[in-house]
């Protein structure tokens, strides 16, 4: 609080003349009817004295703000960062190098493309902002999900905006990259193709938020104590493992639940399942910029883990929900030119323009220069300064200077001594020059080692997903560009993605597969999965046993997951031993897609009865569909074969007791995700 706060508390506390929890207008004033307006009977006009009603409606009229240009579609939660070990070896950042301090953040999840009101699972890269307020300012690190990008360069970012964005002459498609301008840019621009390789994979489908990894893209600069640097990459390594849904079910969810990834993000926090990151860092000597078979300046390559380790050097939780989204979750601020004493930029072109988009953004955005004054943007430092007026000003400033140096003042605010912030002290020069580096060259090399280090499920879903986007371009020209750039990728994509989209497979290889991977980019070799924050859905009906429900939903719980109850109706069911079953929602209110597996209990009755309900046969066959665990016991198994479903497939458990074998082959079948390999979807080769 600070001292006008306090002066402002006292004067009410004097002088409150409203009881509190009376609704009042701005100014203060008792209002005894906010329902009716001031007429001139109860039939005649409104009148224009009635200052409450006037008030309300322009406050209304001014709720909206712009939103984002990009990124407007998010979801935020605050949680702390603490540090494992002092790694001052590499920075004087206190975040970072006092295991002791738990740093309060807001981190804010995002899709990039689609408006504010758009569906959380599109396919799209998600946005990884992460504001820590540390005790020597506020750091931001804005990543993403992917750890390269599209351009190279910041002043190509409105283009490849513009053509990533619903079409200007008719505002189609909204939060999708399946149109002719984006593959137009694409097709015109060999940098973007590394970047579209994790757009067309699974990355672009993450199951939640806390599932997915952030990058912080860039190559930054850690500096020491004696303005040492050393070149750092920032990963965020989600606890419980990179997982993604599939691209049939992430429409259908956009449907079903638009605010899929958002609610998970929200219900997950509420129930203490909070989301937790390590936050890994990977060192690279200031003088080896170059010798990583690439430039280290170039956003649009990655430093495969296997070449330089991530090093774990800290945990991130997410434990709170904010209290209101637009104060906090919309206004947040995110700037990459927040940094504090121990971190600095590098020199890469698109970081560069960074530096000065996110400041002026804000300016528009948030409507003036005082932004830093709302409450999720303030830092927990003390701000000091000669920033005075402005538009939203909420500070009243004390004293009659407002400038440096001064002696009325005492020369206050002093210029801080050992410890403030200083740039990294770097060489440069050179000419003034519009032009490329030589170094950042070869835009395909490291899309093939992506789609090396692909295992086959995810090959087929790439291609899938070429064929779904370029089957949407109307242009046929178009079409055959980016299969043209795919040649220098791989051949054998090429040809799968050109048979799928009418396109004349290329002949021959127009470069030789250089046969390197990277098994840490594949989601197959992922953390093991854990029942943490897994949805299991009960089918039941009149009838059903009960016993089952309760021991399997009891091991499932106990392992973490959230067991639902659905039943054709709202309520409760009649249990086969005369007992009752409450129902967790009914089954048209949801759908197979909002959950990660389903149990079919036994009970002859029950599973007649869904086996004749269609709802129920549709559930289990898309989430047989969609590589799902299934369980069935006793009678249940009459569900599958009503399905057409095969009870001997992967992660499909029948059995007759709800105990031992059953449960625990059930736990490891949900626990592994999906069944990738028995996906129905996957195209012919
Ligand atoms: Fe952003 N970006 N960006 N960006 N970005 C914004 O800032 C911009 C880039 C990223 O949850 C905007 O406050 C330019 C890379 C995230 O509030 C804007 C360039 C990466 C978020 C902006 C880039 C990002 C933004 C829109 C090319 C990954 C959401 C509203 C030079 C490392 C932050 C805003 C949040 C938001 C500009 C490139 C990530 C317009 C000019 C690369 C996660 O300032």
């Amino acid at each position: 609080m600070t001292r006008h706060d306090d002066d402002k508390q006292r004067r009410l506390d004097q002088y409150r003349v409203a009881p509190e929890g009376e609704l009042t207008t701005d100014q203060g004033v008792r209002v005894d009817d906010t329902d009716n307006s001031l007429s001139a009977g109860v039939r005649g006009p409104s009148l224009m004295d009635d200052f409450h009603l006037r008030e309300k409606i322009t406050h209304f009229d001014h709720e909206r703000i712009p939103e984002r240009v990009v990124h407007a579609r998010g979801a935020g939660a605050y949680g702390h960062f603490q540090v494992y070990r002092p790694l001052t070896e590499y920075t004087t950042a206190d975040f970072l190098t006092d295991p002791s301090a738990r740093t309060p953040v807001f981190v804010r999840f995002s899709t990039v493309a689609g408006s504010r009101g758009s569906a959380d699972t599109v396919r799209d890269v998600r946005g990884f902002a992460t504001k820590f307020y540390t005790r020597q300012g506020n750091f931001d690190l804005v990543g993403n999900n992917m750890p390269v990008f599209f351009i190279q360069d910041g002043i190509k970012f409105p283009d490849f905006v513009h053509a990533v964005k619903p079409e200007p002459h008719n505002e189609i498609p909204q939060a999708a990259s399946a149109h002719d301008t984006l593959w137009d840019f694409v097709r015109l621009q060999p940098e973007t193709t590394h970047m579209m390789m994790w757009l067309m994979s699974d990355r672009a489908l993450p199951r939640s938020y806390a599932m997915m990894e952030g990058f912080g893209v860039h190559t930054f600069r850690l500096i020491d104590a004696q303005g040492r640097a050393t070149l750092v990459k920032f990963h965020w390594k989600p606890l419980l493992g990179v997982h993604s849904l599939d691209w049939d079910e992430t429409q259908k969810i956009a449907g079903k639940d638009p605010d899929f990834n958002r609610r998970d993000l929200w219900d997950s926090i509420e129930a203490g399942d909070f989301p937790e990151y390590e936050l890994g860092l990977q060192f690279v000597p200031e003088d080896e910029v170059l010798e990583h078979g690439f430039d280290l300046l170039d956003p649009t390559k990655l430093l495969p883990e296997e070449d330089v380790p991530v090093v774990p050097v800290g945990k991130l939780v997410l434990d709170r929900n904010p209290d209101n989204f637009f104060a906090e979750t919309e206004q947040v601020a995110f700037h990459i030119a927040n940094l504090v004493p121990g971190i600095d930029i590098t020199d890469d072109p698109l970081l560069q323009a960074r530096l000065f988009s996110y400041l002026d953004t804000q300016l528009l955005r948030l409507g003036g220069p005082n932004f830093p004054q709302l409450p999720v943007n303030q830092p927990v430092a003390e701000v000091r300064n000669h920033h005075r007026d402005g538009f939203h000003q909420m500070n009243v400033h004390q004293g009659e200077t407002s400038y440096h140096k001064n002696s009325i003042s005492g020369g206050c605010p002093a210029l801080a001594g050992e410890g403030a912030f200083t740039h990294f002290r770097e060489r440069v020069d050179g000419e003034k020059i519009r032009k490329r580096s030589e170094t950042f060259e070869n835009h395909y090399g490291q899309a093939t080692l992506f789609w090396n280090s692909m295992a086959a499920w995810e090959k087929d879903h790439i291609v899938a997903a070429f064929r779904f986007e370029l089957g949407k371009v109307t242009r046929k020209e178009i079409r055959e560009g980016v299969v043209a750039h795919l040649t220098h990728v791989d051949h054998d994509l090429a040809v799968r993605v050109a048979e799928g989209i009418g396109v004349e497979p290329p002949k021959a290889a127009a470069v030789t597969n250089h046969g390197r991977s990277s098994p840490a980019l594949s989601q197959a070799n992922g953390r093991a999965g854990t029942l943490k924050a897994r949805k299991v859905a009960i089918l039941a009906a009149d009838g059903v046993d009960s016993g089952d429900i309760a021991a399997v939903s009891e091991a499932l719980i106990d392992a973490g997951a959230t067991c639902e109850v659905l039943a054709a109706k709202d309520g409760a069911i009649r249990a086969a031993n005369g007992g009752q079953v409450d129902v967790t929602r009914a089954l048209p209110t949801v759908a197979s897609v909002l959950y990660d597996a389903v149990l079919i209990p036994g009970g002859d009755d029950s599973v007649h009865a869904l086996t004749s309900d269609g709802d129920a046969v549709h559930f289990v066959a898309e989430a047989f569909k969609h590589c799902k665990a299934i369980g069935a016991l006793g009678a249940g198994a009459g569900l599958l074969e009503r399905a057409g479903l095969p009870a001997n497939a992967e992660g499909v458990v029948t059995g007759t007791r709800p105990a031992g074998d059953f449960t625990e082959t059930l736990t490891t079948a949900i626990a592994a995700h999906r069944h990738w390999t028995r996906d129905t979807a996957s195209i012919p080769a």
